[in-house]
């Protein structure tokens, strides 16, 4: 299962991140031979979900799913990136923008930053400038301002926990599931095993290159390579 934001398509040509990262196609489309792999799509490659299989036109080697649903004996494993619990409300009309930013195709030249995607990045740096308002804690009206141009370490520093707060909620709601998301670069799994996150492999978070085996309705935390992570995070 792969959850989300495997490519960087926001900032870069999206033929030329693929030909770049040909040899994790080719991993990929070798280990498709001897297990299922599934790609949920994340909002940096969310463009992925437009590529629809339509024998006899169109052969892609995965299917792009927004989220999936496994059914493992009385357990169900729901996966999704997670991107929703950072937008909410919000998420239906952010949509689009996840869209535009994906074609953006701003690798011309070889340069991060094309005009088109500095103007975009301006537009929406502006727009969230006004939305992103929230109560702190004794009422207080605080105002948080951030960029899409952030780095997304930089950029949810301070609203992971927010995000946590909502994929439990969502997490809480359903007997029977279990809920695996990713987007925060933040692995855990919360107390009760009902939600976990499965990290990252941008060697950012701490830990990295995190990995989750679910079985037998169990979920467990690995680091690659290292040692399992069996605390388990409160969520109050
Ligand atoms: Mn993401």
């Amino acid at each position: 299962m792969l959850l989300g934001d495997i490519v960087e398509m926001w900032h870069r040509d999206a033929a030329g991140v693929f030909l770049e990262n040909w040899d994790m196609v080719g991993i990929l489309k070798e280990l498709k031979k001897k297990i299922n792999v599934h790609w949920v799509a994340g909002n940096h490659d969310y463009h992925l979900l437009k590529l629809k299989n339509r024998a006899p036109h169109y052969r892609y080697p995965f299917e792009f799913k927004e989220t999936l649903e496994l059914v493992d004996g009385d357990t169900t494993y729901r996966f999704m990136h997670g991107y929703e619990f950072e937008y909410g409300s919000e998420t239906r009309f952010i949509k689009p923008i996840l869209e535009i930013l994906c074609h953006v195709m701003s690798d011309s030249e070889g340069v991060q930053k094309d005009e088109m995607w500095a103007y975009l990045a301006r537009k929406m740096s502006d727009l969230q400038y006004s939305i992103i308002t929230e109560r702190g804690e004794k009422g207080n009206l605080k105002i948080t301002t951030g960029s899409i141009e952030d780095r997304p370490e930089v950029r949810l520093k301070n609203r992971i926990e927010g995000i946590e707060r909502l994929a439990y909620a969502e997490a809480k709601e359903k007997q029977g599931q279990i809920l695996v998301f990713g987007h925060t670069h933040h692995a855990f799994i919360c107390h009760g095993e009902r939600l976990v996150n499965t990290g990252s492999w941008v060697n950012e978070g701490d830990p990295y290159n995190t990995y989750v085996v679910l079985q037998g309705g169990k979920p467990r935390l690995f680091v690659y390579g290292g040692e399992e992570i069996s605390e388990r995070k409160s969520m109050g």
